[in-house]
């Protein structure tokens, strides 16, 4: 039975999970999981799949695997990908380990700054003030690009060495949408010189343009309001970013949920 990935392009790590797998030529289905509607917030979806209602999950017969650096980590013992994606020294792979660890509460919950800019509007309605969650996202955006220019990148090409990891996947991919949302100021690019050589260097990768084609092209349509995306969900596409709320339950931007804590506590 083929590997299916279940995924949206729309997703930075899901881009990742899949840009792995066409790198590595490993065969498998693409199966399109259309999180502008409330599908995966099903609780079957939920009970099938994943009970975070979130992708990239990577079906592999009875198994389902979710979270998109244990995807990377499956495929790559699986078909015993090169030893560079997740480190071929102890300490490579200690750094690559330390790196998604971090990445996983930094850099992935920057992701904020776009989805709170570009998709929330279409989400809750274009009337509704994001300003708190929009100023959450590009601090921890911001944070994030100084450790990655003044530490992980202070020396090496790629941020854990001199070859290509997983975790290079993983950090590109948020920046590709912030780049294809014009989220990230001229000025601020200019002050991460070695995040912006390394983006460019991401870029040029020859999977780049099959994972992540669609979101330059829909982003693109979005911001010239030639397009909208009609999102029929509730709950935040990226859990963890909300200025009110939780996270895996998917609390809503709208503070409607907020007695929420004290029916835990009851
Ligand atoms: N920690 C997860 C995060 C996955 C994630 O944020 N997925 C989002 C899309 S970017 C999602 O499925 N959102 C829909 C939802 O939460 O209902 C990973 O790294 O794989």
């Amino acid at each position: 039975m083929s590997l299916r990935l279940l995924h949206h392009p729309a997703s930075q790590p899901c881009r990742s999970a899949r840009q792995f797998l066409i790198e590595n030529e490993i065969e498998f289905e693409d199966d399109i999981v259309d999180i502008t509607t409330n599908i995966n917030e099903r609780q079957d979806f939920r009970d099938e799949y994943n009970p975070t209602g979130q992708v990239p999950i990577l079906v592999d017969g009875d198994l389902r695997v979710w979270e998109n650096v244990a995807i990377g980590r499956y495929l790559h013992e699986k078909y015993e990908c090169p030893s560079h994606w997740f480190g071929s020294t102890l300490v490579q792979r200690a750094r690559i380990n330390q790196f998604v660890q971090w990445y996983a509460y930094t850099l992935r919950l920057g992701g904020g700054a776009f989805h709170w800019t570009i998709f929330a509007p279409m989400i809750y309605g274009m009337d509704k003030d994001f300003t708190a969650e929009r100023r959450k996202g590009f601090h921890v955006l911001y944070e994030s690009m100084e450790l990655l220019e003044n530490y992980w990148l202070k020396e090496d090409k790629y941020v854990c060495g001199g070859e290509v990891s997983y975790a290079d996947l993983a950090a590109f991919h948020e920046f590709v949408s912030h780049d294809a949302g014009n989220i990230i100021p001229d000025k601020v690019w200019a002050k991460h010189p070695k995040i912006t050589a390394w983006f460019k260097m991401m870029s040029a990768r020859p999977a780049n343009e099959a994972v992540s084609g669609w979101q330059y092209e829909t982003i693109a349509k979005v911001m010239a309001g030639e397009m909208k995306v009609e999102f029929t969900r509730r709950t935040a596409v990226l859990k963890g970013t909300e200025a009110h709320g939780g996270h895996n339950t998917g609390i809503p931007h709208l503070d409607e949920n907020q007695d929420y804590i004290a029916q835990v506590e009851s």
